[in-house]
């Protein structure tokens, strides 16, 4: 999509989500430039255990990932969706350059600036892989085929399919799953299930990272759709509930007021403690990434943990 059709699809969302009873905003539109810089910080901060263990997992189990997700292929498609900054990944691309091989990585990202950065980053550090970027939405990647005849590995890594509720995570992998042939694996990173008072502070950091990343959304929407939220007026609220496996990110009014949006003629009026609702991070355990990938049409073929089970990367193929 052009920038011009994006800005359109992001008002048109904004607006739509506002006007809704139970207020909402698409967790997919935090990461402007700010809200990427501000998730690093997230990544770097103790309490988010995410990113440290999937790094664990393929930092220390590297050979035997690459060996899941691509057996003895010597030439194939590394495909990454949201790659991010693309840190976890190099691990896997490191070590596939020093074993001799020759994948074709495409991360594919909605960020263009996060795609810029991870490009000059392979450039100074792999210079002789061989990739491209293209800037993209997820779902955006299921209608075309994901490739040519050629293997193909397929990453979603960091827990990025807890932004997605049971069924859009199932179709989304039940799409994935269309444009894989017989050799073709999926790798997907999952949160998993744990003492929730732990999940709970991973998005609920004293230092107050995940709120600014929270409230960054209304900023965004301030520069970009000309609206006057008051950044004063909201509060980051975030729960996780035990019987869903479900963290939920909130802005949260704190008194009746009322926000507009350039070209918007009515107000979106907010009653005191409102709330917004801006995110889902959903947890899985084993049973249940194994239940959505059958659903979705693929079976498990390898499962790799860290050490304190916090966190698991699941390899599947077509059942
Ligand atoms: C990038 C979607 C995996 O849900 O844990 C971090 C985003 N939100 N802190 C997550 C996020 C608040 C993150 N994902």
């Amino acid at each position: 999509m052009a920038e011009y059709d994006l800005l359109e699809q992001f008002r048109t969302d904004v607006i739509e989500g506002l006007r809704a009873k139970q207020k909402r905003l698409p967790s997919r539109y935090f990461y402007d430039a700010e809200g990427d810089a501000i998730f690093q910080r997230i990544m770097r901060m103790p309490e988010y255990y995410l990113t440290r263990c999937e790094d664990e997992i393929l930092g220390q189990q590297a050979d035997a990932v690459i060996d899941a997700i691509a057996g003895d292929a010597h030439e194939f498609d590394l495909l990454e969706l949201g790659a991010g900054d693309g840190t976890k990944t190099k691990h896997l691309l490191r070590r596939l350059i020093a074993l001799g091989r020759a994948p074709f990585y495409r991360p594919i990202d909605i960020s263009r600036n996060a795609l810029d950065a991870l490009g000059a980053s392979l450039r100074q550090e792999l210079p002789t892989l061989r990739f491209r970027g293209e800037q993209r939405e997820y779902f955006d990647v299921l209608g075309e085929p994901l490739g040519g005849d050629r293997t193909k590995a397929i990453l979603f890594l960091g827990s990025n399919i807890g932004n997605l509720d049971w069924v859009e995570a199932a179709e989304l992998l039940a799409g994935i799953g269309r444009t894989m042939g017989p050799r073709d694996r999926l790798m997907v990173g999952f949160d998993r299930r744990k003492d929730p008072m732990l999940v709970l502070r991973a998005y609920d950091d004293p230092a107050g990272h995940t709120r600014d990343f929270n409230l960054n959304l209304l900023r965004r929407i301030n520069r970009e759709l000309g609206a006057d939220f008051d950044l004063e007026r909201f509060v980051h609220v975030p729960v996780y509930d035990p019987f869903t496996g479900c963290a939920s990110s909130y802005l949260v009014s704190t008194c009746l007021q009322e926000v507009h949006l350039d070209g918007v003629e009515q107000g979106f009026r907010f009653r005191a403690w409102e709330a917004i609702h801006t995110e889902i991070s959903q947890k899985y355990d084993q049973e249940e990434i194994a239940a959505l990938g059958a659903q979705a049409g693929l079976r498990i073929t390898h499962s790799f943990s860290d050490r304190k089970d916090y966190f698991t990367d699941a390899v599947f193929m077509r059942a």
